[in-house]
């Protein structure tokens, strides 16, 4: 498969202004005609090349001439056609079929549910037409969508609703016209019998929007969580960024098969119906807030995506970085602010963190790629959102809004690239950003290793920092870090600067943009805390070594929530570690008094938001102990980890109990919402279930039967899935009995069994797989057991048998043809195998091998496979 590389970028020969598209819809095959008005971009250029995928061709007219099959050349991938240098505008009109009914891979036109809908980013459109098939070619829309108007009542496109008849031969037929200029990526087109709930919506310009959400008939009553978030996604642009919608409707489809979240189709977004239906009977809160974020996330597109749009795919952070950056301080605002970043962070560290330091690290703008799919990664968005936020950061709120003011007011109706945006907020701002540039093309994480001097006679405090990267190898050169940071006295106080640019100031953001940078604090009478990188400034690593005693205090005092709930975890992870290294002697974490009084201290601390609560309490995860080992002892971390999860049940039995019955009868304090109470709640649960006591079974399983809510639901289940008992096994059957008929709660039961510990869990998975509710078809199915025992379960995905591994090379190669977007996806954990033992490396690989001598191996799967193993 050939590469494509950024420096080869080259302007299009010819653009395309408008695109009048006739789609008959037909339940053996779909007609599109479409009719293209041309223009000459290169003077030189004599041939016209259109991409097109999976098409079969009827007809091509030019200028209203029909072309004989010699005059053109059609292979597989494109549509050549000759085009004298004299020609300078001239129209096109190209008949073609395809067969969405066929269409398994979900890309382009195809069938969910018995419903039409589209997905043409990245490269989705020449499935549905012949087309200048890239984001820098922007034109104006008509789409006229015929069909049989009583199995397709509704009939969507981007735009406005121009017209709506019943042909002569009674078919109905529907017009859209979409005013503003879009690329072919944010087409759709959306046909079927969905049920719509609509609210409206008026923008402060005076604009009535009408709000229309579509879903598949007897999930109405979900959307009203949808609806509300989409509002005040509205509202927050309007007064964050100054952005308001434009155009008369903003509809909004959920799909039941969709090989992503959502997708920010300009009008017409069309959404994983995960991230739309939900009532708090069917949906955790962490579902809830997945909706909130995934709607504000697509809605805000609107402007940073879809007006604004990418010159080309390796520019894909323009869009996405900035918007999931945008999405993250929607959900700040909306939410508890420390808490939102610790799920950020935590996202980032678990995800984008293993990327960048593996096989498939790459910048946040590649420069070369053979599939597109496969970089729509945690590198390009989360990264990408992180480098935003250091922007962000360097240059304060007023000046970053200027810089975006800026931004949007230049490039407006353009197809630009990160070099514009970062001049954009450089102009707009008065600030520098030459060196921080490097963000942009420099893969790999940062590490920080710290070093403190203080001298009592002078009251100095010298910190210095050097930065290294043993990805970017070669091409290392220093960063420019923002250095968010304070200092705290021997009380915990923080210490106000009394010399440098923060004088007077308890917390200064400093430019650390040397390989190796001293910063010095004077006037201090004792030696300072330094607490780092306040807020996660950086996406950096952190190399300090710092005793339990120092940690603990940080994690008791620090003035930075973030910072305090990362010193706790930083803690844990050293005790946990600690004991790793002790575990073959003795199977008993010890936790050391510093650690125990910092942690009640904590669940005493009834002024804390719960939720909050609730993150300091939970030791990091498996995979984030992980990360921190050369060589990853899946068991050992496990087995630590549970016995410092059973000690500080049993250290605090009766805190938890309280605490239990506090959050679930007491009401929650005023300013938090009730789901604060729930999580910490059920942080307890899982702490008194740890204990090993019966009656905690029994209390877990009195929650499930009692349960109103799914989050309490899942959290009870969640519970019990680990122990082989028979109130376990009741209680997947009650569960599944219930809710059967909902995918989105069938999923939530695969995944919890997917992550089970027990022995039995590899037979288990193997016996779901064979489920009749399994399906390899349905992108959600095969997340909820496969991605969840491949990210989730790393104890049986690492089995020492290569059965875990057995499984997912299984998966992919049954998948490489049908869909292999998501097959490609799969691999990445495979990718890791460098991370693990002799005999792992050598299952993991041979896995790898084996997908790389797959017959007809897609190109997603085989860049994956090929750069995952070598
Ligand atoms: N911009 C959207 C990306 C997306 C996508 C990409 C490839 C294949 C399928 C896809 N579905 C959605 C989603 C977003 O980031 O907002
Ligand atoms: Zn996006």
């Amino acid at each position: 498969p050939a590469t494509i590389y950024l420096k080869d970028y080259k302007e299009p020969d010819f653009l395309i202004k408008t695109v009048d598209l006739t789609v008959e819809l037909g339940e053996e095959e779909t007609i599109v005609t479409s009719r293209l008005e041309l223009t000459r971009n290169d003077e030189n250029a004599t041939k016209l090349s259109l991409n097109g995928e999976h098409l079969t061709l009827q007809s091509v007219k030019m200028d209203g001439h029909m072309l004989t099959p010699d005059e053109y050349n059609a292979t597989d991938e494109w549509l050549h056609l000759p085009v004298a240098t004299v020609t300078t505008d001239f129209s096109l009109e190209i008949v073609t079929r395809i067969k969405p009914q066929e269409n398994t891979a979900l890309e382009g036109l195809y069938k969910s549910n018995g419903n039409f809908c589209t997905q043409c980013e990245a490269e989705g459109f020449r499935w549905i037409t012949y087309f200048l098939d890239r984001p820098d070619v922007m034109a104006i829309y008509t789409t006229t969508i015929i069909g049989d108007g009583e199995l397709y009542p509704v009939m969507l496109s981007n735009g406005n609703l121009m017209q709506q008849e019943t042909l002569p031969d009674g078919r109905q037929s529907v017009t859209w016209h979409d005013p503003h200029p879009k690329p072919s990526y944010l087409f759709a087109l959306v046909a079927g019998n969905l049920a719509v709930v609509e609210d409206k919506f008026t923008t402060r310009s005076g604009r009535n929007v009408k709000l229309q959400i579509f879903v598949e008939k007897g999930n109405e009553d979900k959307c009203d969580h949808a609806m509300t978030s989409l509002k005040k996604s509205m509202k927050w642009d309007e007064e964050k960024y100054g952005r308001e919608y434009d155009l008369d409707i903003f509809m909004i489809v959920a799909v039941s098969d969709f090989n992503m979240g959502a997708m920010e189709n300009k009008g017409l977004n069309v959404f994983n119906s995960k991230y739309v239906l939900a009532s708090p009977e069917t949906a955790t809160d962490a579902d809830f807030d997945g909706i909130e974020s995934v709607i504000a996330h697509e809605y805000f597109h609107n402007w940073t995506g879809n007006r604004i749009t990418c010159r080309d795919w390796f520019q894909l952070t323009l869009k996405e970085g900035l918007t999931v950056f945008r999405d993250q301080q929607f959900s700040a605002d909306m939410n508890s602010a420390a808490v939102q970043r610790i799920d950020d962070v935590q996202r980032l560290r678990a995800a984008q963190f293993p990327e960048d330091g593996g096989p498939l690290a790459h910048p946040i703008q590649p420069q070369s790629y053979v599939e597109i799919n496969n970089f729509y990664t945690a590198t390009v968005y989360e990264k990408g959102a992180e480098v935003i936020r250091m922007i962000h950061t360097l240059l304060g709120e007023e000046k970053f809004r200027k810089g975006m003011d800026l931004y949007f007011e230049r490039h407006d109706g353009q197809a630009v690239t990160t070099e514009e945006f970062v001049s954009a907020l450089e102009d707009g701002s008065g600030v520098d950003l030459t060196q921080f540039r490097r963000w942009y093309v420099t893969p790999g994480t940062p590490e920080i290793m710290v070093d403190e001097r203080f001298d009592p006679k002078t009251g100095q405090y010298k910190l210095t920092l050097e930065q290294s990267n043993l990805k970017a190898g070669e091409i290392f050169k220093p960063l420019h870090i923002p250095l968010q940071m304070g200092l705290l006295d021997e009380k915990g106080q923080a210490v106000t600067f009394t010399d440098g640019p923060f004088k007077g100031q308890t917390e200064g953001v400093f430019d650390f943009n040397k390989k190796r940078q001293s910063f010095t604090f004077s006037g201090l009478s004792s030696q300072p805390k330094a607490s780092l990188f306040r807020g996660f400034s950086a996406p950096v690593k952190l190399r300090q070594t710092m005793s339990d005693d120092a940690l603990a205090f940080l994690f008791a005092k620090d003035q930075d929530l973030f910072n305090r709930w990362d010193a706790g975890q930083r803690l844990a992870s050293n005790i946990i570690l600690k004991n790793i290294e002790a575990v073959d002697e003795d199977d008993t974490a010890i936790l050391p008094a510093a650690f125990l009084d910092a942690f009640a201290e904590i669940l005493s601390d009834t002024e804390l938001d719960r939720a909050f609560t609730a993150s300091a309490l939970t030791l990091p995860g498996e995979q984030d102990i992980a990360q921190r080992m050369p060589i990853v002892d899946v068991d050992a971390i496990h087995k630590v980890r549970e016995n410092a999860r059973q000690q500080i049940g049993l250290t605090f039995e009766e805190n938890w109990r309280k605490l239990y019955n506090e959050c679930a009868n007491a009401p929650t304090p005023a300013n938090q919402p009730e789901s604060s109470s729930r999580k910490l709640k059920n942080t307890a649960l899982r702490y008194l279930i740890a204990t090993g006591r019966e009656e905690y079974i029994t209390l877990a399983a009195t929650q499930f039967r009692k349960s109103t809510n799914m989050t309490d639901s899942v959290a009870a289940l969640s519970g019990l899935k680990d122990i082989t008992h028979p109130v376990r096994d009741e209680m997947f059957a009650d569960y599944y009995e219930k809710w059967q008929k909902d995918a989105l709660i069938v999923d939530k039961w695969f995944t919890l069994q997917a992550m089970s510990m027990r022995e039995s869990t590899i037979a288990d998975i193997k016996k779901l797989m064979e489920h009749p509710a399994f399906t390899l078809r349905n992108p959600n199915r095969l997340r909820s057991l496969i991605g969840a025992f491949t990210s989730g379960n790393p104890v049986y995905f690492h089995d020492k048998s290569g059965e875990g591994y057995r499984i997912l090379s299984g998966v992919i190669s049954a998948m490489n043809k049908t869909n292999p977007q998501i097959a490609a996806r799969f691999v990445a954990p495979l990718g890791q195998w460098r991370r693990y033992d002799e005999d792992r490396q050598a299952l993991m690989s041979a896995e790898l091998e084996k997908i790389l001598k797959l017959p007809d191996l897609s190109d997603h799967v085989y860049e994956m496979a090929n750069k995952s193993l070598h």
